[in-house]
């Protein structure tokens, strides 16, 4: 493995201007819908999130539930719940009720704001949220789930921010129409792996050949029968490597002229089958 690449304290330029938007945005707003990848629902969370938005009320959503090891990812979540809601959803069924769950949950939260309002003679206020999250997590699902496809845009707010548009979810929430995209920490060689193997960070931070071996050591190591049906491999007793991906090639026809394997093309195949949940029922952390 190529240790300069998995160290590198990965920043991108743009982050300092997109915490400085988010920043800005958060003086509007009332609630962050934290989203998360229940495959992955330590290393796909921002940990500067807390510095970012401080004492805000928070609504954890972890998203494609649907591909997680639950038992796994449950146990984690349970050790969220002692601080936060905490909402489970698959974004490709997202029902009425999770949609509902997360609208009565803010309503809760956020109670507060106008029960004030009330004593102080003031009428009630439509509460804010924004969506936050890793790239590629499902940001953007979310916000169209539930504000609906064609959902109503209350306009820029003048006198507000410029630029600013809110989409509307049930009858007290506007929620801002463009998610805040932050990038997870990368604090160890695990993490970065984990968030390259489910597309949150770029092939080009870490190589193709080192995720695959990620992958399939991962899988091997924890959901073996799920490794073997997926490539119609017979039991491996042993783990290795090398064996391993040959078979894999064989399995999915990966060759080059003249009969060579095409490791390249293994190693895409691996990478999309865990990316686009081919490969599901697993949580990497
Ligand atoms: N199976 C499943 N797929 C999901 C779920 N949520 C999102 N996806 C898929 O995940 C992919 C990424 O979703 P997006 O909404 O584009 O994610 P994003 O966070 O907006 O991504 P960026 O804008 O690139 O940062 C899409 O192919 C979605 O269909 C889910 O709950 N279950
Ligand atoms: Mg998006």
């Amino acid at each position: 493995m190529n240790e300069n690449k998995t160290n590198i304290n990965w920043f991108p330029g743009h982050m300092a201007k997109t915490k400085r938007e988010i920043k800005e945005k958060l003086d509007l707003i009332d609630i962050v819908y934290e989203v998360i990848d229940s495959r992955m629902p330590i290393s796909s969370r921002i940990i500067d999130l807390d510095n970012l938005i401080k004492n805000k009320k928070r609504i954890l959503i972890f998203t494609k539930y649907d591909l997680c090891d639950k038992e796994k990812t449950d146990k984690i979540i349970k050790e969220y719940e002692k601080n936060y809601q905490v909402l489970k959803v698959n974004l490709k069924v997202l029902s009425n009720q999770e949609k509902n769950d997360l609208i009565t949950k803010t309503n809760i939260l956020l109670k507060d704001i106008n029960d004030l309002r009330i004593k102080k003679g003031l009428k009630p206020r439509i509460f804010r949220a924004i969506v936050i999250g890793a790239p590629n997590v499902g940001k953007s699902t979310l916000i169209n789930h539930i504000s609906g496809k064609n959902g109503l845009k209350t306009g820029n707010r003048a006198g507000v921010t410029k630029g600013i548009s809110w989409v509307k979810v049930g009858n007290t929430i506007e929620l801002l129409d463009t998610p805040g995209l932050l990038y997870p920490k990368i604090e160890s060689k695990e993490i970065g792996l984990n968030l390259a193997s489910f597309g949150s960070i770029n092939e080009d931070i870490l190589d193709k050949e080192e995720i695959a071996s990620y992958i399939v050591t991962y899988l091997y190591n924890n959901y073996k029968k799920i490794l073997l049906e997926r490539y119609k491999l017979n039991n491996i007793e042993t783990f290795n490597l090398e064996n391993i991906l040959t078979k894999i090639a064989e399995s999915t026809n990966s060759y080059k002229k003249g009969n060579i394997i095409d490791l390249e093309k293994v190693y895409t195949i691996i990478i999309n089958d865990l990316k686009e949940g081919r490969i599901n029922k697993i949580t990497f952390d």
